[in-house]
């Protein structure tokens, strides 16, 4: 990938699209394409190929997707399944069909085993039986990230997998129902009347990266000239939810109670993904979670007061 390559980001508006172009401008690649869902539905295979029959880019970077907490997965799992679907399947091959050369597919680690060994390896794709709260968003990514590494089986052509832990960050979906935790709990202390709910027992165990983290990982993987096919990326530094309760109230300098509502899902016990690999090569994450937890209180009071906070 060089600076004058015609880079396209789909999905350029989330967390993890937006953390990407951020990145890709200030490395100096000027030439990004990126399209709304008004202009560009990737739902629609005949509107995606079109798309890349009229822009033929070098790269493309397929950071769309309908994410979302426990609670939108295990509320949805066949929305999540067959619109994640429809994104991977059309990007990845109409992109294939239409000559793009190197392609970079992100899903997430709740792609690997309800009970795989932690930390996750690669290699415990497939192993076992998927979180039933995420199993459509899950199916969808595996699904996607096969379909790269078919094609660069069968056409020689330069796709490749990231599979992030947690991410959080700018651009974050604050929305308290359909949320990610960390957002959620920022959310949840910062319009606290004295007691806030949270989920669960709180014994979960999630790892946490913080999104720039993610996006300095994807232009690390796109500089790379023959990429391993699928590479986790996390920051090593797992929580159990009570510990982050406490560390996001006093980010937020609440004083509310916490109360546990055990009626809902703690989801998968622990997800702390292996990052052998991709440390091996020479990436390293430089956000730990205290700091950026800091930095993401700061940029959702700023996007409350800019009035650009999704929730
Ligand atoms: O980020 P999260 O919603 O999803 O984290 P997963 C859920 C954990 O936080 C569970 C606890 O153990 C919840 O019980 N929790 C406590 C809460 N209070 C809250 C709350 O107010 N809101 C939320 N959302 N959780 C996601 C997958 O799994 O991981 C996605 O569903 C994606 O598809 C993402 O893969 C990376 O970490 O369980």
């Amino acid at each position: 990938m060089v600076k004058s390559s015609k880079i396209f980001v789909a999905g350029h508006r989330g967390m993890v699209g937006s953390a990407v172009c951020r990145a890709l401008a200030a490395a100096g690649f000027s030439n990004i394409v990126t399209r709304g869902h008004s202009e560009l539905d990737l739902l629609d295979p005949a509107a995606v190929r079109a798309f890349y029959e009229a822009e033929r880019p070098d790269v493309a970077v397929v950071a769309a997707a309908r994410v979302g907490g426990i609670g939108a997965n295990s509320a949805a799992n066949s929305r999540f399944l067959y619109e994640n679907e429809m994104i991977a399947m059309n990007t990845v091959w109409a992109a294939a069909e239409c000559g793009v050369g190197r392609l970079l597919f992100l899903g997430s680690t709740c792609i690997y085993p309800r009970m795989a060994p932690q930390p996750i390896p690669e290699c415990a794709l497939l192993s076992g039986p998927l979180e039933k709260t995420n199993e459509g968003y899950a199916l969808a990514k595996i699904s996607g990230l096969k379909l790269c590494e078919f094609l660069r089986r069968e056409r020689g052509l330069k796709y490749h997998s990231l599979m992030p832990t947690n991410l959080y960050g700018p651009g974050d979906n604050y929305d308290i129902e359909h949320g990610h935790v960390l957002p959620t709990l920022i959310r949840k202390f910062d319009t606290a009347d004295g007691e806030v709910r949270l989920w669960g027992t709180g014994s979960a165990v999630r790892e946490f990266l913080h999104v720039d983290d993610l996006a300095s990982a994807c232009l690390f993987a796109l500089g790379l000239d023959n990429p391993p096919d699928l590479m986790n990326v996390g920051s090593g530094e797992e929580v159990t939810i009570r510990e982050l309760a406490e560390a996001v109230k006093s980010a937020t300098g609440s004083s509310a109670k916490i109360v546990w509502d055990s009626s809902k899902p703690d989801g998968t016990p622990r997800k702390l993904c292996d990052t052998t690999l991709i440390r091996s090569l020479g990436w390293v994450p430089r956000i730990g979670l205290k700091e950026g937890l800091a930095m993401t209180v700061a940029s959702y009071r700023e996007e409350l007061s800019a009035g650009t906070i999704r929730l």
